[in-house]
This record gives C-alpha cells, sequence and structure tokens, in this order.
C-alpha cells in the first residue's frame, strides 16, 4: 500500500461527497430544459432532480481525476450516469417489475404520472444521456467519445442492467437461487453502472488500459459489496425509508446474500470484497484516497 490506512480514515468524506453532489446538481440543472411534451419533461425531471446520492456521477468525475484528467471533461458523461440510473430506477419501480411506491422518499415516478408516462420517461431519458453526452462533451478525442458510448451501452443492454434486472425477473418466488445467480444479478444490476462510472471517467482522461482495468475491477468488488450491503440494511431493518416494506411484493424471496448466508457471512463477504478493491486502486497512491474512503464507507454505512 502506498496509502496508510490513517490517511483513509482522516479524509473527510461527508465533505467530499457534499462538495460533489452539489457540482453534479448544479450540472444536472441546466441538462434538462422544459419542452413539449410537458408531461413528458415532468415526468423526466421529477425522477431526475429527486435526492438521489449521485454516487454513479461522482465516482466517474473520480475515474477522470485519479487518472489525471480536468474532472470538466467528464461532466456531461457524469450527468449522462444518472440520467441511465434514474431511467431504471423508474423502470425497476412499475407494477410490471418491483412494484414499488415510492422512491428517494418520494412517491414513485408512475404514482405519480401513470405508468404510460413514466415508462416513457425512463425511455426519454435513456435516450437523451447518450445524445447529452454526444452534444456536450468538449476536448476529448473522437475515438475516446465512441469507447465511452460503447461502454455505457454495453453495461444498460443486455449484458448489463436490462440482463441483470431479466434474470432477477425470473428467481422471483423461486427457492433454489445459487450463490452464481445471486452473484449474476448484483453485478449487473449494480455493478454495471458504477463499472461504467469508473471507466467512462478514466476512459475520458485517456488513461492506459491497465489503469481502466484496476478501476473496473475495483467497480466490480465495491459494486457488489454495496448491493449486500444495501440487502443486509434491509433485513436488520436499521433504514427508515419511506416505502420500504418487505412484504409487499415478498422482497424477502428476493435473490439476495442473506438469504443464502445470513447477516453475518454476508457482512464478510462485503468486508473481503472492499478490502480487495480498495488494493486494486491502492497502487494509485494519494489520488486514490476519495476512492479507498468510498470503498471503505461502503461497508460501515448504517442506513
Ligand atoms: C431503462 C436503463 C433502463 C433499464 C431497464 C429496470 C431495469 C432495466 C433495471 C433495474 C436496475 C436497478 C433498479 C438496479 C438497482 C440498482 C441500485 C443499487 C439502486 C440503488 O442505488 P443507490 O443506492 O440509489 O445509488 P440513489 O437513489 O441514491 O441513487
Amino acid at each position: 500500500d502506498t496509502v496508510s490506512a490513517d490517511v483513509v480514515a482522516k479524509f473527510d468524506l461527508p465533505a467530499y461527497l457534499h462538495s460533489q453532489q452539489a457540482i453534479v446538481a448544479s450540472h444536472l440543472e441546466s441538462a434538462l430544459e422544459p419542452r413539449y411534451p410537458e408531461r413528458l419533461f415532468e415526468s423526466m425531471w421529477y425522477s431526475l432532480s429527486s435526492d438521489g446520492k449521485r454516487l454513479r456521477p461522482i465516482l466517474c468525475l473520480a475515474g477522470c481525476s485519479l487518472s489525471g484528467g480536468d474532472p470538466e471533461l467528464a461532466i456531461p458523461t457524469a450527468c449522462a450516469l444518472e440520467m441511465l440510473h434514474v431511467a431504471s430506477l423508474i423502470h425497476d419501480d412499475l407494477p410490471a417489475m418491483d412494484d414499488d411506491d415510492y422512491r428517494r422518499g418520494k412517491p414513485a415516478n408512475h404514482k405519480v404520472f401513470g405508468e404510460g408516462i413514466a415508462l416513457l420517461a425512463g425511455d426519454a431519458l435513456l435516450a437523451y444521456a447518450l445524445e447529452f453526452i454526444l452534444l456536450n462533451t468538449r476536448q476529448v478525442p473522437a475515438e475516446r467519445l465512441l469507447r465511452v458510448m460503447h461502454t455505457l451501452i454495453n453495461r444498460v443492454g443486455i449484458s448489463g442492467l436490462v440482463g441483470g434486472q431479466a434474470v432477477d425477473i425470473e428467481c422471483e418466488g423461486r427457492e433454489d437461487i445459487d450463490l452464481e445467480t445471486v452473484e449474476f444479478i448484483h453485478t449487473r444490476k449494480t455493478g454495471s453502472l458504477i463499472d461504467a462510472a469508473m471507466v467512462t471517467g478514466a476512459t475520458l482522461a485517456g488513461a492506459d488500459d491497465d489503469t481502466i482495468a484496476r478501476l473496473s475491477r475495483y467497480a466490480r468488488k465495491v459494486g457488489v459489496a454495496f448491493q449486500i450491503v444495501d440487502d443486509v440494511l434491509d433485513v436488520i431493518g436499521t433504514r427508515q425509508e419511506l416505502g420500504k416494506t418487505p412484504n409487499k411484493d415478498e422482497k424477502s424471496r428476493k435473490a439476495t446474500y442473506p438469504r443464502l448466508f445470513g447477516v453475518d457471512g454476508s457482512m464478510q463477504r462485503a468486508r473481503e470484497l472492499v478490502d480487495s478493491a480498495k488494493k486494486e486502486i491502492a497502487p494509485f497512491g494519494q489520488p486514490a484516497v476519495p476512492l479507498l474512503a468510498m470503498a471503505e464507507f461502503v461497508c460501515t454505512r448504517t442506513s
């Protein structure tokens, strides 16, 4: 390790996240202009402006900085990652999917705008995210931009979010879910966009293949750990999130780590993954500190 645990422990993560969230918020604010059809626009903005952690945009900016790039280059891609994420959340909450009434402390998109508009808002955000990068990215060679577009398209489609969601749906209510299947779902549903954030941030900065591969492995491990802890927090019920009633659609029967290994076994696995993720980026030294602190936080958060 080239960074001591002490330096990471002393890093002011809340202040860092707060400042990065403010940067992302200000750019998202101007990313989506009111336009016709108004109802569709309102539905897109309702979810995009809602109160999320902005984890994926922040990781994209961090990946760019760590690779020696000006994070300004990555702002449009960072915004696009949040649009893609929000699109997936809107669709995920639909009655045909997870059937959730609340998201980010507010009524779910389909509860406010109806299922048809919610479905279309997700579609429109998906398309707009990609267009947004092409229209707004400055000073990045076209070849890098093509790679970025490919990474995002790949991590959303059948090899990414959508594929993970499809397997998740197929597993609903089944009793014979194995570890391989749970990990398949986690690496795609949660890992794909976290991976895309790191890889696109680094790509925009012109990072070499080894850097991109390290950041990608870091992201995949942190992504799975993040989902494991998320599921543990659901089980132990320390979270007081609006609408998080586990019995509504039998969420306890979902394919999760705690279901296979219990709370302690799951937290042990999350800890292993986080430690291993930190090892991937430790060689970058001081510039890796925010990412090391974020990885650590995945395992220690309580809500
Ligand atoms: C239309 C792009 C698109 C996809 C359709 C519905 C679907 C396919 C995929 C669902 C993917 C999904 C909902 C994954 C869950 C990922 C996850 C961990 C969400 C919670 O992320 P946080 O904690 O949430 O970062 P906030 O609200 O803070 O952003």
